[in-house]
């Protein structure tokens, strides 16, 4: 089966707490603080691998999660650090962001990886907070947050050429006859359920990746049979061969057969029309092969090229590739000039986070909220005075303080983040 979309939830470990302690010595009531820091919470990191291709591994995911970061120990030992999680897709991997729809990144070439959820840090133990004036600190941090992202997996494979055509014109028996790849080849059609792609290595050293698609027929635009779902992995195709049938056996006009394809691959999201074409004229062994053509170029516009070839017996398909190999090389990168209105090709990332916002709900207080905040916030434990004031002058220090005056606060107003609440002091 070939899955190529997939949603599941990615959740970062978090960072293991800093602890509070101190050291015994004999004789000595209290000794130093021996509070060790948490370790780092675990990341999810999806990489790009050749030797996959589709996300079937995915399939019966619901979750992938990384562990916590150890807490601090004492003697001012720190925690483990959690391990990250590796999480192996096809090259062409698209990654979105469930809750906004926005792609966070296109992982395009072989062991090219992607952080997803960033483990936490882990939080400082109260050793860390030792001073000349404060030696006996009371004073630890909590292990930051993992992240948790509702993440969408997509699949756009990515090949050099496209082998299109209706079901049973032969587009299986060409790859299987220039590439490794072997795919079921038969005389019914939609043979081929799912892309296929394969190397093809001329004898010049050149090389490029052919993928077989499954059939088209009329309304694939509109998600009729396979459709839609492949014309998608077309998409990223540099130029297509447009394969027809000439054995003349079949009771389908070629030149209707054409058309309609052609149709179809400008009716998509993204107008497939204007991809570079190669039109190949297959089964050119068969008895009424040479009438069927002659009859089927009369109705081509003028000057239009056909390639001749007989997958079957292998004759016209080394020229084939040449032709193709050269038409490649002088066609741009479809991945580095995308179509204006391809949005999906874009390649966008997270935008950097505001570190906070300032709402004024009608209660008459000051909302802080954003996720910098929020790591202060889940970060600082509340018990001590020490933890409290310190807080405060890492808010000072982001700017809230300021951002707070200019948003009106005055003398006596109540600002609120989170659970922490206090009165603004001018
Ligand atoms: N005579 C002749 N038959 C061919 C040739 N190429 C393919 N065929 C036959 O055409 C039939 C369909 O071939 P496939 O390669 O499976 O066709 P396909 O386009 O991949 O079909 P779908 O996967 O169903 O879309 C098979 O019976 C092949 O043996 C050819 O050059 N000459
Ligand atoms: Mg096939």
């Amino acid at each position: 089966m070939f899955l190529d979309e997939v949603t599941l939830l990615v959740e970062s470990g978090k960072g293991g707490d800093g602890i509070i302690s101190f050291r015994r010595e004999k004789h000595v009531p209290k000794g130093g603080p021996a509070g060790g820091d948490g370790g780092k919470g675990g990341s999810v990191i999806f990489v790009a691998d050749e030797g996959l291709s589709t996300l079937f591994d995915l399939k019966y995911t619901k979750a992938i999660r990384a562990k916590n970061g150890e807490n601090g120990k004492i003697k001012t030992m720190r925690g483990k650090d959690a391990e990250d999680v590796f999480v192996k897709v096809p090259i062409g991997t698209m990654l979105y962001e469930q809750a906004n729809n926005e792609m966070i990144a296109d992982l395009t070439t072989h062991g090219e990886r992607y952080v997803v959820a960033r483990g936490g840090r882990g939080g400082r133990g109260n050793t860390a907070f030792a001073t000349a004036r404060n030696k006996v600190p009371r004073i630890q941090e909590n292990g930051e947050p993992g992240e948790s992202v509702e993440l969408r997996v997509e699949l756009k494979l990515l090949a050099d050429v496209g082998i299109i055509g209706f079901p049973s014109v032969g587009k299986s028996t060409i790859i299987s006859a220039v590439t490794n790849s072997r795919p079921k080849i038969a005389d019914y059609p939609f043979t081929t359920l799912i892309p296929n792609l394969g190397v093809v290595a001329l004898k010049d050293g050149r090389s490029f990746v052919l993928a077989d698609m499954p059939g088209l027929i009329e309304g694939a635009s509109q998600g009729l049979g396979l459709g839609i779902q492949f014309l998608k992995h077309i998409e990223r195709t540099r130029i297509l061969l447009h394969v027809i049938d000439m054995s003349g056996e079949s009771e389908r006009d070629p030149y209707k057969d054409w058309q309609v394809i052609n149709d179809e691959l400008s009716h998509y999201v993204v107008d497939l029309s204007s991809r570079p074409q190669i039109l190949v004229a297959n089964k050119m062994d068969a008895p009424k092969a040479k009438e069927t053509l002659d009859q089927f170029k009369k109705q081509l516009p003028v000057g239009t090229e056909v390639f001749e070839i007989s997958a079957a017996l292998d004759e016209g398909l080394e020229a084939l590739l040449y032709k193709t190999m050269d038409l490649l090389t002088i066609t741009k990168a479809q991945l580095t000039k995308p179509d204006d209105d391809s949005e999906s090709l874009i390649v966008r990332f997270r935008s950097e986070e505001l570190p906070f916002y300032i709402t004024k709900p009608s209660d008459g207080w000051y909302d802080v909220q954003g996720p910098a905040i929020e790591r202060l916030y889940r970060r600082s434990n509340f018990m001590s005075d020490e933890a409290v004031s310190r807080f405060l002058s890492q808010l000072r220090r982001l700017g809230v303080e300021e951002a707070l005056r200019k948003e009106g606060a005055k003398n006596e107003d109540m600002v609120r983040i989170y659970d922490f609440e206090f009165e603004f002091v001018e």
